[in-house]
């Protein structure tokens, strides 16, 4: 164990960020009767609002800003993913003597049962929830959390209830991740995404390759062999290396809706075309769930009556309703070009297409040759209508739409019965909404809406 990672009565623990992860630290900081200082950016009335305190007994707050001269009181500064760590405020931390590191770090310290980690730009959440799925049915306690939602604290405060740790990693979570070494490493892919904090695309793909430096020998990284970001792996891995995609020569080939194991050898085929799992970028992540799952002692069997029970994931390309023969599809949780160009590639026939929110700084030039060949309008909404209207003007019909009600009911006006609607923004969601779960509720509930004022059906 890295002592600079212990935690225990005494220890002066400052938080950054009290979102889900911070609150999260905060808990098991509290639990460990280290001393607590809270560190957030918030203005002190919105605070208060929010978090229902200013003064909480026992706990240093600061609140507005982030400064040097309070965060380094503490011994260690754990950093929510939101908040980079390549900031002059860190340098001088840094020279403080003061360790600064986001909850990865603290899972290489503490955890001592495998730990099965999934990155990439897109399909995380899936593949997560998916290999956790196949792992319960084998009957393992599988603690399932990172990016997903849940942090690696709420772990610690209950460590022998679990077999396994099955964690989504994002790029934020993997550059302060220290020593973070998980026994199975998955890279799913890697396309443009959260360039306003990491500055480039090489910079961005770089954060995702943590994920493997300090992989041991015998542990294995489980990477897409088809995409060529993936390919630029960092040099002396020590993990074994394992590819899946649509070449047969992988270990986990795609061919068609099947995924199979060890061509050449003795293989294994697992049908997934009457799964929920059978659409193209379903099967795709599904190639490199059940190799983590055998990998980890899964059966054959076992892994296939997982992948039958599995059910599609809320706010990806989940089907709302059909109505007058008009898809509705919410995929709120593409929030960059690469997983709106998967889920136009999805759909058959013309598509109308709410897009925009908070820019990222992602290139929506890219989304055009998707466009042109499938979308009928783009329903503009958010900061970004701008930005998309000039990147893509002359591919597409454009409208912008001021609210969420204003957008679906224009994209309902446009359509014809045998188009979908899909919203897949491309963006953030903080402009309109607290949160990609937010913003897909109320295109729901819109939807919904449309329904049942009769709109739809009277215009049909
Ligand atoms: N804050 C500061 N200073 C700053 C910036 C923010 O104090 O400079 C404060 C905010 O006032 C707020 C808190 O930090 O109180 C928010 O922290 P956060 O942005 O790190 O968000 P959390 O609520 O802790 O959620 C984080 C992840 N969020 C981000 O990475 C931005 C969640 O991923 C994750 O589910 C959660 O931890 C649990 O691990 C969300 C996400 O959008 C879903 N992730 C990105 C993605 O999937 O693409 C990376």
């Amino acid at each position: 164990m890295d002592n600079k990672l212990k935690i225990s009565s005494g220890t002066k623990v400052a938080v950054m960020g009290l979102g889900v992860s911070g609150w999260a630290a905060v808990r098991y900081a509290l639990h460990q009767k280290a001393e607590v200082f809270i560190s957030d950016i918030r203005p002190e009335e919105k605070f208060a609002k929010e978090e229902g305190f200013v003064d909480m007994e026992g706990i240093h707050l600061e609140i507005g800003e982030h400064t040097a001269e309070f965060l380094g009181q503490a011994d260690i500064v754990i950093v929510s993913p939101g908040i980079s760590v390549t900031t002059p405020l860190m340098d001088e931390l840094h020279q403080k003597g003061v360790t600064v590191v986001g909850e990865l770090a603290f899972a290489a310290a503490y955890v001592d049962k495998p730990v099965v980690a999934i990155t990439g730009t897109n399909g995380k959440t899936t593949v997560t929830t998916l290999i956790g799925e196949l792992l319960k049915e084998a009957g393992k306690r599988v603690f399932v959390g990172g990016n997903i939602g849940t942090s690696l604290f709420d772990y610690f405060l209950d460590p022998h209830g679990f077999d396994l740790l099955v964690l989504e990693v994002s790029s934020f979570q993997l550059e302060s991740a220290g020593d973070f070494s998980p026994d199975v490493a998955i890279l799913l892919n890697v396309s443009p995404d959260h360039l306003d904090r990491h500055g480039s695309l090489e910079e961005y793909r770089k954060a995702k390759m943590k994920i493997f430096s300090c992989q041991q020998e015998g542990d294995m990284a489980i990477i897409n062999g088809d995409d060529p970001e993936c390919a630029k792996l960092p040099e002396n891995l020590l993990s074994e290396i394992v590819r899946f995609g649509a070449d047969e020569k992988f270990v986990a080939g795609i061919s068609g809706t099947d995924v199979v194991l060890y061509p050449g050898g003795e293989s294994e085929k697992y049908p997934l075309a009457s799964t929920f799992l059978n659409g193209q970028v379903s099967v795709c992540n599904s190639a490199p769930a059940i190799l983590a799952a055998r990998h980890l002692g899964c059966t054959r069997e076992q892994i296939q009556s997982g992948l039958n029970g599995f059910s599609p994931l809320e706010h990806r390309m989940e089907f709302v309703h059909d109505l007058g023969g008009v898809k509705y599809y919410n995929d709120s949780k593409a929030t960059n070009t690469g997983a709106v160009v998967a889920a136009l590639n999805q759909l058959e026939g013309k598509v109308i297409l709410i897009a925009g929110g908070r820019d990222k700084g992602d290139d929506y030039t890219l989304l055009k040759p998707s466009v042109s060949e499938k979308v009928e309008m783009l329903v503009a909404i958010g900061e970004s209508s701008d930005l998309l209207e000039e990147a893509l003007l002359g591919s597409v019909n454009i409208v912008k739409a001021a609210s969420m009600k204003d957008a679906v009911q224009k994209a309902a006006e446009g359509a014809n019965p045998g188009d979908s609607v899909l919203l897949s923004p491309a963006c953030a969601s903080f402009d309109m909404f607290t949160g990609y779960d937010h913003r897909g509720r109320a295109f729901k509930e819109e939807v919904r809406a449309l329904n049942n004022s009769g709109q739809i059906e009277g215009v049909l």
